[in-house]
């Protein structure tokens, strides 16, 4: 791929990616192989402590050249502007603005960065200028704006164990919906038609107290908030994985052996 800015975070992240794949696997391996809620909730443990330093995980989306827009810079949705040394530091300046930065313009000779939002329509010309667009890794994933992040819809049913472990061969993690606003989108954002074609998915929150005391943490260990919630639920001393409603925003817990669609997300923290 002619693609300076893709090839120097493979380069990156590639060692990184696959020792955390490597881990990946093994406990994927483990889980199988075992019935012990607490072998699985030392492996869960054991995944989070290698997969992410929290606030600079691996990016598993990259930036992709848009051939369209040579020597151009646009007027509309600018989030920022700023002098970077390189198209690379201007991608990181996108890939870390607090807003979603979902584009970006870097003109060579005046070393100007531009983070862009979407959608990007009032072109102006601009010579020695490239564009360049966040884009999925992956085929299967679609961007969504609501997480941030690549996500991916399973076509068939899951325990959590085995629908977490899929998500990671995939080098993703089951979706995480730890605000209002992301469970709303479940039922009214971009991807809800999809979201609504099952009355509920696995997601990332999981039980990690086996007794009838409740911890219930998303994968990145944040603990779920209780507004996030149906009403009664969490519910049963054996539900130890949880579910998320589309049709109202809201999760529950279920078994962990149910079989369950489920949802994934490429970036830990997006
Ligand atoms: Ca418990
Ligand atoms: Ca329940």
């Amino acid at each position: 791929m002619a693609n300076g800015v893709n090839e120097a975070e493979d380069a990156s992240s590639s060692g990184k990616l696959g020792f955390i794949l490597l881990v990946v696997k093994a406990a994927g391996g483990l889980t199988s192989q075992t019935e012990s809620p607490f072998m699985k909730h030392l492996i869960l443990r054991v995944f989070l402590v290698v997969a992410c330093v929290p606030g600079r995980c691996f990016i598993q989306s990259s930036w992709q050249n848009d051939a369209s827009n040579v020597n151009v810079i646009f007027d509309d949705t600018v989030l920022f502007k700023a002098k970077a040394d390189s198209t690379i530091a201007c991608a990181d300046s996108c890939k870390i603005h607090t807003v979603k930065c979902r584009s970006f313009s870097y003109t060579s000779n005046t070393k100007e960065c531009r983070g862009y939002g979407d959608p990007l329509q009032g072109r102006v010309d601009q010579a020695n200028t490239s564009l360049w667009k966040r884009v999925c890794r992956r085929e299967d994933y679609k961007y969504d704006p609501a997480f941030d992040t690549c996500i991916r819809f399973s076509s068939i049913g899951k325990s959590w164990f085995e629908a977490s472990a899929w998500c990671n061969n995939d080098g993703a993690y089951l979706l995480i919906t730890d605000t209002k606003e992301k469970q709303q989108a479940t039922k009214s954002g971009l991807h809800s038609s999809e979201f609504r074609t099952h009355f509920r998915w696995w997601v990332g929150g999981y039980d990690y107290d086996d007794t009838s005391v409740n911890d219930f943490r998303w994968i990145n260990g944040e603990p779920i908030s209780d507004k996030l919630w149906s009403a009664d639920e969490p519910s049963h001393v054996s539900e130890h994985c949880v579910n998320l409603y589309p049709s109202n925003a809201s999760l529950n817990d279920l078994p962990c052996s149910n079989q369950e669609y489920f949802v994934c997300q490429e970036d830990l923290y997006p």
